[in-house]
């Protein structure tokens, strides 16, 4: 169903189709072993989805400053990465859920990965690797920052010491300003990525047709450096109409909001790299129907239902 709402898309969508088709004869299979796993083992649920994670969510739980996992996290030094500044990895402590879904996520003009790192055991303990990094150079543009995200992936996914822990194939990338610009470099670059995240992204490239990857763009209402004007509205109005896509925009924020702990931006995020990087539809209720303007909303925009 698309939605109504004064600041909803309402766009067809292409139809969707499930990512896998069963036969009758393994659905059948698939039931029998649901209904025996669920009657010899109390509490078990007959989960379909392999990459979901952690307990069902709540308004609670994804508002909360801390989610269901127990974080570790180590530091990556400069000098044993190229392509990059090095960073810090958060991740769940324990092996016992298997892999996680990661989010690499690079600062803004002139910061380091500490204006970002309130989201590392943020996201961590919701269930995913979190790499922050930072970059190269504090002075470094869009462009480089968006390759500077992807290398760091690469590392993360192919030489860090959580390699193991981590599903190559569902990535997602965030940043803050120039870092949120990057962001939308990378997913432009790399359309296999399943999520991306600008927060009041800064990038004179204000079109982003290219992308694939679904996009939630965050931006101020108060930020006089990257107006959502000439920043976030038209990055999200670039967007492909068919993208599963979502525009933010934060009441009573400036630019560097997102640089301290933010609910909103948590729970947001949370509930976005949740639903399409673990495909966990879980955590749709949170993002459809749209969300109204509210004392920390200014604005929602959106294209539920999503189909990824
Ligand atoms: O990363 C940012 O905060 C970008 C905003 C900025 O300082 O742009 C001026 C060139
Ligand atoms: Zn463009």
């Amino acid at each position: 169903m698309q939605q109504h709402l004064p600041s909803g898309d309402t766009s067809p969508r292409p139809g969707t189709a499930r990512s896998r088709a069963r036969t009758l004869k393994g659905l059948l299979a698939a039931a029998a072993t649901a209904v025996l796993m669920t009657a010899l083992v109390p509490g078990a649920r007959a989960a379909d989805n392999p990459y979901e994670r952690g307990p069902a969510p709540t308004v609670s739980s994804i508002e909360a400053s801390r989610g269901s996992y127990a974080t570790s996290q180590t530091t990556v030094s400069s000098l044993s990465v190229s392509g990059f500044g090095g960073g810090t990895l958060y991740y769940p402590t324990s092996t016992a859920d298997g892999t996680f879904g990661a989010v690499v996520i690079s600062p803004g003009f002139t910061a380091y990965q500490s204006s970002i790192a309130w989201l590392g055991p943020r996201l961590a303990s919701q269930g995913f690797v979190v790499f922050t990094i930072d970059t190269n150079t504090t002075l470094d543009q869009p462009d480089s920052r968006g390759r500077q995200l992807l290398a760091a992936l690469d590392y993360l996914t192919t030489s860090s010491s959580v390699r193991g822990r981590v599903d190559a194939s569902r990535l997602g990338v965030m940043g803050h300003s120039m870092g949120g610009g990057g962001t939308l470099e990378a997913a432009k670059s790399r359309t296999s990525l399943k999520a991306a995240i600008p927060l009041t992204g800064w990038n004179l490239d204000t079109t982003w047709p290219e992308l694939r990857t679904p996009t939630l763009v965050v931006g101020a209402d108060g930020d006089t450096i990257a107006p959502v004007a000439t920043h976030s509205k038209p990055f999200y109005g670039s967007l492909p109409g068919s993208l599963d896509k979502a525009y933010l925009e934060l009441r009573g924020a400036t630019h560097f909001t997102p640089n301290t702990s933010s609910t909103t931006i948590a729970k947001y995020s949370i509930a976005w790299l949740k639903r399409f990087i673990d495909e966990d539809t879980r955590y749709e209720q949170f993002l459809c129907p749209i969300p109204q303007p509210s004392l920390t909303i200014a604005e929602y925009r959106g294209n539920c239902p999503y189909t990824a």
